[in-house]
């Protein structure tokens, strides 16, 4: 590619993919809302807020692919969630349309489907059921990217994350952990991939006890590498595992199924 945005960019996410996407694209165009440091040579800044409509037109002119990572990324008033997640999402679309429909990675969440169980093992056409506003918010972003890709052709990539961190930080997380290497493999698979289409891939690694059946997705040809087992007994020998009626030993979503609605 030429030009790659990467949105979220000052993000937990964002500043790890700003180093791992390098080889992607001649040219990383990073936005956020929050301070993202001095440019390198390869790179462009342009701050962003998603929810203004104008400013992301002009964000996504000449790019040709887009990292969509930014957003509210947990549990928020309604109000917060509606511009980064609703009208952010609906801004970008818009400005893909007007510019050439570059393929778009969009940053999903398990929070889509946080109230299935523990033991139940998910493929991606069962029913989204959402734990809170914020997975309310990705549905809606899933939707978008259906919507786009069935009346105009926009590709996407929805990559449902679990939980992508340097590594699991609970007992929950060692089914829904994904690594930063498997998933910028992922982002530059689905940039690869001759034809993407609009798949919904769960982001997670190859977890032995993982919920989620990426079958669907195997056209891709995306084999994650780690294994959250390697974790276990740093994890077993921190803290006790969950207790049978905590929310992080019942729900795929965890914690988040608890939280209230947020008014402030
Ligand atoms: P983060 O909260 O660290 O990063 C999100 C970035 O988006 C922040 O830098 C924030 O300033 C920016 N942002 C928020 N509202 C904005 C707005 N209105 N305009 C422009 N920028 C705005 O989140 P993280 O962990 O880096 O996640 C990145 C993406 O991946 C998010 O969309 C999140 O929902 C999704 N995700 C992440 C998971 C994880 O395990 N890290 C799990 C599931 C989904
Ligand atoms: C998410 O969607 C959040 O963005 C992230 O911060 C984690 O909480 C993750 O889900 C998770 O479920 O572990």
């Amino acid at each position: 590619m030429h030009r790659l945005l990467i949105t979220g960019a000052a993000g937990g996410l964002g500043r790890v993919m700003r180093e791992k996407l390098r080889p992607l694209a001649e040219i990383i165009r990073l936005s956020d809302i929050a301070d993202l440091g001095d440019a390198a040579p390869h790179e462009e800044i342009m701050p962003c807020d998603l929810g203004d409509e104008a400013a992301v037109l002009k964000l996504v002119e000449g790019c040709d692919g887009i990292v969509h990572l930014g957003g509210v990324s947990v549990e928020q008033t309604f109000d917060k969630i509606l511009n980064g997640n609703i009208k952010g999402v609906y801004n970008l679309y818009e400005a893909a349309r007007a510019h050439g429909m570059p393929r778009i990675v969009f940053a999903s969440s398990n929070h889509t489907i946080g109230f299935y169980r523990q033991d139940e093992y998910l493929t991606p056409d069962m029913p989204m059921k959402p734990d809170g506003l914020y997975g309310v918010s990705k549905c809606f972003g899933e939707a978008m990217a259906s919507l786009y890709h069935s009346k105009f052709g926009q590709e996407t990539a929805i990559v449902r994350i679990g939980s992508c961190f340097a590594e699991p930080v609970n007992h929950r997380m060692l089914s829904t952990w994904m690594s930063h290497d498997d998933f910028a493999d992922l982002i530059r698979r689905c940039f690869l991939v001759p034809r993407l289409g609009c798949p919904i891939v769960w982001g997670v690694s190859d977890n032995d006890g993982k919920w989620w059946d990426n079958s669907a997705a195997s056209f891709l040809g995306w084999k994650p590498k780690a294994n959250s087992e390697s974790f276990r007994e740093g994890l077993d020998a921190r803290m006790t595992p969950p207790a049978a009626d905590h929310p992080n030993a019942i729900w795929q979503g965890g914690m988040f199924t608890l939280d209230p609605i947020h008014k402030d």
